[in-house]
């Protein structure tokens, strides 16, 4: 039988700043979702990506000196980006689309020429108001005190000449797809959408789908001086991603129509109103779900929408760990609605969820299994009516559990799962295990407590994987791996767990945290991950334009032999050379060339360096001057080659 198919997205971030945990919280729960549905069996496709075009990147890119894809490079996959992050977080998705990559770039304008050939995409003249940071155009009416209703900042006027998807003709089947099915969620939703934008004065207005003041995007390619409107071709990457127009991938008939996106309630607006009339336009069909997720609010806004109010999800991760992390995202705030981060909160769900409960749950157990029965159960057994409720909450769990989790109601669902986690704590003061230990005639009594335990601790740890799933990973160690009993299948049955089980107690799960000492501590950490970025460090100095022949003769450049050559911790770019320049004295250089060399492979070789730069401190090493490389592209990537020279020529030597 084939299997079920599930096909869910997160938005695909702007590289326009480094993410932060508001970021972090819709990929978690994605990927918590997408974790779930491999669970129960399905075949499940989970796309995520950066959304790399527009004015905003264009302006942020010259502000740094760099192209627009040198900038957008940086933040996707430099040190510390969207996909470092990504893999910090244990996001699970199988396939990132960047909207810079060629088929994409290739599909949009493939997309944009049939919805103009078929007449819903038409040229006209834009006179409004524009918002440059969320790249939205607005009407007079649409203003909120005559700023951005999305952001709240200044709006400039606009006039140019533009395309327009004709959104209009669509007002109908998409208000009907709107009030009369359960395409977008949470219901709450809905009404906002219909009213402010479908059934408001003037009604559903055309869309204005080109660019001509900037060039930062996917080129009309029967128009030049046109850019296709970021949101078009953002959209439809959900499609992109699978094929549609290019072929790139071919899984578009395997999962099209997504299941879900999962979008924030900001851009609900594009993916409930003109995005289905994007598909419409082309007899697509359309997406099942949309679900518009709430806000991480710190500080009373919207985090990242100011300066200073930015959670830096990697301070808490390394610091607490990626699952508790994770797991208090989502175990905190209802998804559907907003939430205000505290770092008390985040330290009281380190205490009580994981520390009291479910920590002390798992080790208090297999500790008395160790103790009682040199970690091995016995197979006898004496049953007792007061096993019975904690047994019948533990299987009847999952179905609890999957009701919610079909909701997207990850809240919920975590706390059907520490109800039973509560109620099996208790079980442990009601049954009094060390007492029973105390006599040699209560041993069958005392194996079924602990298997009872432990059945609830494995049901648990089941359907608590998609949302920790490296703790579970552990859990299930202690509990002698559970190969054969710790699928979907096994979760709402009894007794799946060998009767004569061996356990071992491992390390604690979740270590306790004094919580006033830690809150100031946290306090400082973050505010110095907010503090404004030090300059990058890892950019060489740019080049001049031109120098006169007795600049460049000041240049100091040697032959050095590399005497040893190490990665610098915590780079990715970043390589430390120890160089014998003839001095006698080693000279230390930086060079971010990783990428290209193994460290081993260039010690012994000698290199020309410019001695003379003054010391420049990358990752807190300093570095004394520049090696020299020729850089070239290869396949639209930049490809970087150390000057290698001949090895008879002696350390020192000037090149003249
Ligand atoms: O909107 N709390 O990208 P983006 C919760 N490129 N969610 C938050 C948040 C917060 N404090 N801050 C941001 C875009 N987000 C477009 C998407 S999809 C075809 C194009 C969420 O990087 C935000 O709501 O500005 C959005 O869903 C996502 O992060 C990406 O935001």
């Amino acid at each position: 039988m084939d299997k079920k198919r599930f096909y869910i997205t997160t938005p695909i971030y702007y590289p326009s700043a480094k993410l932060h945990i508001g970021h972090a919280y819709c990929t978690v729960a994605t990927d918590a979702m997408a974790r779930y549905k491999r669970l129960q069996g399905c075949e499940v496709m989970f796309l995520t990506g950066t959304d790399e075009h527009g004015q905003k990147i264009e302006n942020k890119a010259k502000e740094a000196g760099v192209t627009p894809q040198q900038f957008v490079d940086d933040i996707v996959e430099g040190e510390r980006g969207v996909q470092d992050l990504w893999r910090l977080m244990n996001i699970s998705h199988d396939r990132f689309i960047r909207t810079t990559d060629g088929y994409h770039v290739a599909a949009i304008q493939r997309i944009f020429r049939k919805m103009y050939e078929n007449g819903d995409i038409y040229k006209g003249k834009y006179e409004g108001w524009y918002c440059t940071p969320d790249e939205s155009f607005w009407t007079e009416s649409q203003l909120v005190n005559g700023r951005c209703p999305d952001c709240g900042r200044e709006v400039v006027r606009a006039s140019e000449e533009a395309y327009f998807f004709r959104a209009s003709k669509y007002a109908d089947r998409v208000r009907h797809l709107l009030t009369d099915t359960d395409f977008l969620q949470p219901a709450s939703r809905v009404n906002e959408m219909v009213n402010n934008f479908i059934d408001c004065e003037g009604g559903l207005q055309d869309l204005c789908v080109s660019r001509t003041s900037f060039t930062w995007g996917v080129p009309v390619d029967f128009d030049p001086g046109h850019v296709v409107y970021v949101w078009l071709d953002a959209l439809f990457n959900y499609m992109t991603a699978l094929g549609y127009e290019n072929n790139a991938h071919d899984d578009l008939n395997k999962f099209w129509p997504a299941d879900v996106h999962f979008v924030g309630k900001e851009i609900v607006r594009f993916h409930a109103i003109y995005w289905p009339a994007f598909l419409m336009s082309l007899d697509l069909p359309l997406p099942k779900h949309v679900y518009g997720h709430g806000w991480l609010l710190f500080n009373g806004g919207k985090m990242g929408k100011s300066f200073g109010n930015v959670v830096d999800p990697y301070v808490l991760a390394e610091r607490y760990g990626v699952d508790t992390l994770r797991f208090f995202l989502l175990r905190t705030f209802p998804f559907g609605s907003d939430g205000s981060f505290s770092n008390e909160l985040l330290i009281n769900t380190i205490n009580v969820d994981l520390a009291n409960d479910l920590g002390n749950l798992v080790s208090r157990t297999t500790a008395m299994v160790e103790k009682y029965f040199g970690g091995t159960l016995p197979v006898s057994r004496q049953d007792s009516d007061a096993d019975g409720e904690l047994k019948a909450m533990a299987v009847s769990l999952r179905d609890r559990y999957e009701a919610e989790m079909e909701h997207f109601q990850f809240q919920n669902a975590l706390s059907e799962i520490f109800r039973v986690i509560d109620r099996a704590n208790k079980y442990i003061d009601e049954n009094e295990p060390w007492k029973l230990a105390k006599d040699e005639a209560n041993k069958a009594r005392l194996a079924t407590v602990m298997y009872t335990l432990l059945e609830t601790v494995r049901i648990c740890a089941t359907l608590l994987t998609p949302f920790i799933p490296e703790s579970c990973e552990k859990i299930f160690a202690s509990l002698g791996g559970c190969e054969d009993c710790r699928g979907w299948d096994e979760a709402n049955v009894w007794g799946a767990l060998r009767p004569d089980v061996t356990v071992s107690k491992g390390e604690a799960l979740f270590p306790r945290i004094d919580a006033a000492k830690e809150l100031a501590e946290l306090e400082k950490l973050l505010a110095a991950a907010n503090a404004p970025a030090a300059p990058a460090v890892e950019v060489e100095p740019p080049a001049e334009e031109s120098v006169d022949f007795d600049t460049f003769c000041r240049s100091d450049m040697r032959a050095v032999k590399i005497k040893n050559c190490v990665a610098v911790k915590k780079s990715e770019k970043l390589l430390q050379f120890t160089l014998d320049d003839g001095t006698g004295t080693d000279r230390t250089i930086l060079s971010g060339i990783h990428k290209y060399y193994e460290p081993e492979d260039l010690i012994g070789k000698t290199a020309v360096a410019i001695v003379n730069l003054p010391p420049r401190k990358m990752m807190g090493i300093e570095s004394c001057g520049m090696l020299l490389s020729a850089v070239h592209k290869e396949g639209g990537e930049e490809k970087l080659h150390l000057m290698l020279v001949d090895d008879s020529i002696p350390a020192g030597a000037k090149l003249c």
